[in-house]
């Protein structure tokens, strides 16, 4: 039993599936809901209240030892912050935290609790901190939104980068990744809209709500016609006070804020236009909801008529000549929602882009600064309808568990070859090989849609068709009979059925340019500013536009030709050089049971996570491996004061000088660097903090010997 309750897996000499399950069960019925795996935190929701994260705990787990206090979230951000700081036996070096986990694991409540113990160990200017934390409320509004597998699912993954002068913070910055802008439009069974739209609803007072046109929820198709309780709309209209709290408090302008909501109830009626045929070929909108055409143009700012002839009909110019292509009905209803989701993707993509020129630090361009950041993307999805959304969630997560072995596994074990340690191998699930078949180019999944997506003729089963003829004989790929467009991927964390309907459509991603120019022409600032992106470059914009713009730049301008899975694997390539430069530490997330439930453990789905995570493997590795292995030069350079010497060669010589005055155990010397346990780095800490306290005891001793002298 003690020993199932052990804090650190790693410690423990004899461990199997079984007795890793069980132990990480006894400790969460005992509210143990974290658990370290030498330096990887494990974290188990609970989902319910503990109360693990009041002020004198937070207190508690400052500038602590690892191994003095319980495992918990705080103890990841202070070893991030210190190891930052270059306090941890190590060089100042920027760190990221991988936060990692099926949908509802709880990767989003862990980044909260990260930022904010960052915030605390920082000391930051208070108006910065309190700005910084403001970010998630407002993000999460708009980014965040119900789904059968958590109330609060992240639609977007987003990277944190903290940045810090020293150990003040000085700014952030934050990077979004493909929030699912079909939700605006359509949402499946036991699934919402954005919170936004329902905090909106319920928490703006009656006056704005006539401002803005609001009308009942219900009436609105976008969400279903579906509402709330009464405890559902009260939390929501709290929400929304929050919300507008954050816009104040992060530095949003009230013109900014009016026209943000504007065009949120100019989408909601814009959902409710329907079309039938006329005698002519132009279709025209029910008579019921020619009301909802006034209402959205009033909203977006925009004539009625262009509205209606940007839904109705497409322009194009062949020749010099301009010809006109009336829609049917399917088209003008795929016109109008496009027209909602680009309307939300551009706001949400200037929502992130305004709160980073806001939290830009403002140091001098030459003021080298480190950086924290705090990896929190979307969970690992397998619902009984996954679409394309759902295979580049899972392409993230595939980048990241890779991300995670090459570090744990791979980068480790061939150090030890390389280096002339004895050592076992310890084999792993290396999903490479899935990886390849999504990215490799000219004939990856990726590659071949983005091949037909270029055939404006081409169609989702002929996508799938040459799927099927390419990877059938895959082992991660599995052919799938059926008259729909349907084929199979097995990944690590298990198989998924992605339906190819909308695949090219949602890839291609293009806006018509008659809604381009509709938007260009709206009165409502924001909206316009939103579409003229493309503009900026001939310098023709008002001043105040371009200021505007700038700040919206960054999210849409400059890949606007790629494709969106272009888009996301340039994206995450960016974000995987960056992480792979960082020290990495890592967070686990795991979920105890698939129904939200609080105090119930299911094995089987504690036991898949275990398994596809490769968490056995990483306490092997984490148990008889070397996770520090600095070289003979930066040991030397850091330790030689522990011989009290400054001038000593950086060589193997020098560091066995060095350890020899150590009580260290355990550590092996390769050919050219050392290695070490992930706990003799704090070990070494230890000694050179006593060592700095001796210092000024012999300094404060010899300032007095002086004084008395005199
Ligand atoms: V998704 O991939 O965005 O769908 P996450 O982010 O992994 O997912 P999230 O952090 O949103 O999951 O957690 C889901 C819910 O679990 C939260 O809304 C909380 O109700 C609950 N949760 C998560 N962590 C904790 C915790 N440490 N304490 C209490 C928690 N409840
Ligand atoms: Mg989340």
């Amino acid at each position: 039993m003690e020993g199932l309750l052990q804090d650190d897996l790693a410690t423990l000499s004899d461990l199997d599936e079984k007795s890793l399950l069980e132990s990480l069960s006894q400790r969460f019925k005992q509210n143990q809901i974290y658990t370290y795996i030498g330096d990887i935190l494990v974290a188990i929701n609970p989902f319910k209240y503990l109360p693990l994260y009041e002020k004198a705990v937070s207190e508690r787990y400052k500038w602590h030892e690892k191994s003095s206090l319980p495992p918990h979230i705080f103890a990841v951000a202070d070893r991030a912050y210190q190891s930052m700081l270059g306090r941890l036996a190590m060089e100042p070096r920027n760190q990221c935290i991988v936060i990692s986990g099926e949908s509802g694991a709880g990767k989003t409540e862990s980044t909260k609790l990260l930022l904010r113990q960052i915030m605390e160990l920082s000391r930051a200017n208070s108006q910065l901190e309190q700005q910084i934390l403001q970010v998630n409320p407002l993000l999460e509004a708009f980014g965040n939104a119900q789904t059968v597998m958590n109330d609060n699912s992240s639609r977007f993954g987003k990277y944190i980068q903290l940045r810090f002068h020293n150990s003040a913070v000085k700014g952030a910055k934050i990077n979004e990744y493909l929030l699912e802008k079909s939700r605006v439009v359509h949402q499946d069974e036991g699934e919402r809209n954005f919170h936004i739209f329902y905090c909106m609803l319920a928490g703006i007072s009656p006056d704005d709500k006539e401002i803005y046109g609001l009308l009942n929820p219900t009436q609105y198709r976008y969400l279903n016609g579906r509402y709330g309780t009464d405890d559902m709309v009260h939390i929501w209209s709290e929400k929304y006070g929050e919300l507008c709290n954050a816009m104040d408090m992060v530095g949003f302008e009230e013109q900014e804020k009016v026209d943000m909501m504007t065009i949120l109830a100019g989408i909601l009626s814009l959902g409710n236009i329907m079309f039938e045929p006329t005698d002519s070929e132009m279709l025209r909108v029910t008579e019921k909801s020619s009301g909802w055409l006034k209402a959205t143009a009033g909203q977006f700012g925009v004539q009625e008529e262009e509205l209606l002839r940007s839904l109705t009909c497409t322009m194009s110019v062949t020749r010099g000549e301009a010809i006109r292509r009336f829609h049917n009905q399917q088209q003008a209803e795929d016109a109008r929602d496009s027209i909602a989701k680009v309307a939300y993707g551009r706001v949400f993509g200037w929502i992130v882009s305004k709160i980073n020129e806001l939290l830009t630090p403002d140091v001098d361009l030459d003021v080298e600064l480190s950086e924290i950041g705090i990896l929190d993307i979307f969970g690992f999805e397998n619902f009984a309808v996954n679409r394309y959304e759902q295979i580049c969630i899972n392409l993230a997560n595939e980048q990241l568990q890779y991300f995670f072995n090459h570090h744990i596994f791979l980068m480790e074990q061939k150090e030890y070859k390389e280096e002339g340690i004895e050592w076992e191998t310890i084999d792993f699930k290396d999903n490479k090989p899935i990886l390849d078949l999504f990215l490799t180019k000219p004939f990856g999944i990726f590659s071949l849609l983005d091949e037909q997506s270029a055939f404006p003729q081409a169609t989702d089963k002929n996508f799938v068709d040459k799927l099927n003829n390419k990877f059938k004989a895959n082992p991660h790929f599995e052919v799938v009979r059926s008259h729909n467009p349907l084929f199979t991927v097995i990944h690590y964390a298990g198989k998924v059925q992605y339906n190819g309907s909308g695949f090219l459509e949602k890839n291609r991603d293009t806006i018509p340019a008659s809604i381009r120019g509709l938007f260009i022409n709206s009165v409502t600032p924001l909206l316009s500013v939103l579409f003229t992106a493309t503009i900026s470059r001939t310098g023709t914009l008002m001043p105040r536009k371009a200021k505007l713009l700038q700040a919206a730049d960054d999210n849409f301008n400059s890949t606007r030709k790629q494709s969106v899975g272009a888009q996301f694997r340039h994206s995450l390539a960016v974000l995987m050089e960056k992480m792979f430069a960082a020290n990495p530490h890592f967070v686990r997330c795991l979920k105890a049971n698939g129904n939200k439930q609080p105090d119930h453990v299911d094995s089987k789905i504690v036991m898949d996570q275990l398994r596809y995570n490769g968490l056995l493997e990483t306490i092997h590795i984490r148990r008889d491996g070397f996770s520090w292995r600095p070289s003979f030069k930066e040991f030397a350079q850091r330790y030689s004061i522990l011989l009290l010497k400054t001038n000593l060669p950086l060589n193997k010589e020098s560091c066995m000088s060095i350890l020899n005055t150590t009580e260290l155990h355990g550590w092996k010397c390769g050919s050219s660097r050392l290695f070490f346990k992930y706990c003799h780095q704090e070990e070494l800490a230890r000694l050179l903090e006593r060592l700095g306290r001796a210092a000024l005891v012999l300094q404060k001793n010899y300032r007095v010997v002086r004084c008395r002298r005199r």
